[in-house]
């Protein structure tokens, strides 16, 4: 049958439209940095003879991208087309090809992007839509050749007429698919679109930063300890935003209302205008355990807060600062903090760079001695001077404190928990901080013995962590190591467990090792 073939073919190609168009929707919202059908054309540049591509390129001249992308679209949609006739004769015969197809685009992809920008996800979901699409378009058509009246279904008595009724339906659903497909398919490529816009704005911002070293003496030496500075593609990443922010520095806008005298709105141009500064500054989660990863340093440069509140003037009853994000996230800090002295700022920068998208580009927070989550909003847009009784935040909406003073707190770098040693002299070392109290001693202690004090790098700011380091004497043994610190206020950090929620983790760090 001619006409069923066609419609076959139809099914095909939508479907493979919607896997698609859904896998470069996913792949847009993963940040990858092409999409499959883009990681598939590459592949076959790739695989092709160097004479066809400038063969390719000398036809096309500098179009020669979108020309492979679109005979990578009409190769596809004609493989599509003929899977969909195939499906109507053998639908698992059709499902089969389809998968096939998937695991092609899947190592495309794989082949094409590198380390985490590497995942099958966006490969997982085209498959799976683009197959259940296809068996329920087929499965449609397949009623609709159902024109025996015993066979009839309740679509007989619906439509007055079983075949016509289901090839309706076929219809139907075919063109809602197509539409979907068309939707997800430009909606994930104007997605992608913007990021390439602020990466190419990123990428040509000359900052008035300088990338400083790190300061002399902070280092204890050991290997395996956490550097002392943290790059931003290291750095952890915590955030409750599924697609990364993309503004543009041109775009971008401060609001700076509420309990003030003088409501201010601020570019990033005027930003610049004020002049940057910059400070080493720890930056640690509230739901970092104890021992955790969720910490790093860098050197953030920006404008500072206090100068910039101070131009607001806040009312003398204002005790909060509500931050709101571009992407709706909200955070509460103490005035206090943002204007006693401290360099809390809005961020334009970490370690001489331009912030990261993942980071907040092109403006955050950072206020030394506060968790993340009542302080370094990213991508932050809106600064409302309030009160804490008039709002609560993201977070303190779901159980934890209103206010996140960073604790005291020191972590075991080397050795690692459950490595064997050789008796003799062992390093142990690691970090620890109190940021804006400043860390004053850390001490360790090996099983039930005494506490030990560690020797302390040099202590640049009292904003960032402190590396130390304790020679062992290791012997035979399996031994508990554990470590604790004292900050400049003279309180040592507890012993007591506590549970992150609802304003951070208590406890020392606690590692065994053996010795043979
Ligand atoms: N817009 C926005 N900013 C945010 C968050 C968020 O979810 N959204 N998370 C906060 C939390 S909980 C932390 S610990 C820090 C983490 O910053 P980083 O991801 O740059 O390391 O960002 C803070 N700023
Ligand atoms: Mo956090």
């Amino acid at each position: 049958m001619k006409n069923e073939r066609l419609l076959g073919a139809a099914a095909g190609v939508v479907s493979a439209g919607l896997g698609l168009g859904l896998s470069t929707l996913a792949s847009s919202w993963l940040q990858q940095r092409a999409s499959p059908i883009v990681a598939v054309s590459e592949s076959i540049l790739r695989l092709t003879p160097g004479a066809v591509d400038e063969a390719v390129i000398s036809v096309a001249g500098h179009n020669d991208k979108p020309l492979l992308l679109g005979l990578t679209l009409l190769g596809t949609a004609v493989l599509s087309a003929v899977v969909g006739v195939l499906a109507v004769r053998s639908l698992l015969a059709a499902q089969a090809a389809f998968v096939a197809f998937g695991v092609v685009v899947g190592l495309a992809v794989h082949a094409r992007l590198s380390g985490s920008q590497s995942t099958y996800f966006p490969a997982v979901i085209g498959t799976v839509a683009g197959l259940v699409a296809l068996t329920v378009l087929v499965r449609r058509l397949a009623d609709a050749d159902v024109d025996e009246p015993g066979l009839e279904t309740a679509y007989a008595v619906a439509g007055g007429g079983g075949r016509t009724s289901s090839r309706r339906q076929f219809l139907v659903w075919g063109s809602g698919v197509a539409v979907l497909a068309v939707a997800a398919g430009v909606g994930g490529t104007v997605l992608g679109r913007g990021r390439a816009a602020v990466e190419a704005a990123r990428r040509g911002l000359r900052l008035p930063v300088r990338s400083r070293p790190a300061p002399p003496g902070v280092r204890v030496g050991v290997p395996g300890v956490s550097p002392w500075v943290t790059s931003q593609t290291r750095l952890y990443r915590v955030d409750t935003t599924l697609a990364v922010p993309q503004i543009l520095p041109a775009d971008w806008r401060l609001r700076v209302h509420g309990m003030v005298e003088r409501p201010l709105e601020l570019s990033y141009q005027d930003l610049l205008d004020r002049g940057l500064d910059d400070a080493w500054i720890t930056l640690c989660c509230v739901s970092n355990p104890v021992g955790g990863p969720l910490i790093g340093n860098a050197l953030w440069s920006g404008v500072r807060l206090a100068d910039v509140l101070a131009d607001a003037r806040p009312h003398p009853s204002a005790d909060a600062v509500k931050s709101t994000s571009a992407d709706g996230w909200t955070s509460g800090t103490p005035l206090r903090a943002l204007t006693d002295g401290r360099n809390a700022m809005l961020a334009l920068a970490a370690n001489g760079q331009p912030l990261t998208p993942e980071h907040g580009f092109p403006v955050r927070m950072i206020v030394p001695g506060l968790y993340g989550y009542v302080s370094a909003t990213k991508w932050v847009v809106d600064l409302e001077v309030t009160q804490f009784g008039n709002f609560s935040a993201f977070w303190t909406e779901r159980g934890w404190s209103p206010l996140g003073p960073v604790k005291t707190e020191s972590r075991i770098d080397v050795p690692r928990n459950g490595d064997t040693l050789h008796a003799g002299q062992v390093p142990i070392a690691g970090v620890a901080w109190a940021q804006h109290r400043g860390i004053a001693k850390v001490e360790v202690r090996i099983g039930s013995g005494p506490w030990q004090v560690a020797r302390l790098a040099a202590d640049p700011t009292i904003d960032s962590w402190r590396q130390w380091v304790l020679q062992w004497d290791a012997t035979p043994g399996t031994h508990e190591i554990q470590v604790r610190a004292t900050d400049d206020t003279g309180y040592t950090q507890t012993g007591q467990l506590a549970d992150v929620i609802p304003d951070g983790a208590t406890g020392w760090h606690s590692i065994e090792v053996q010795v043979a």
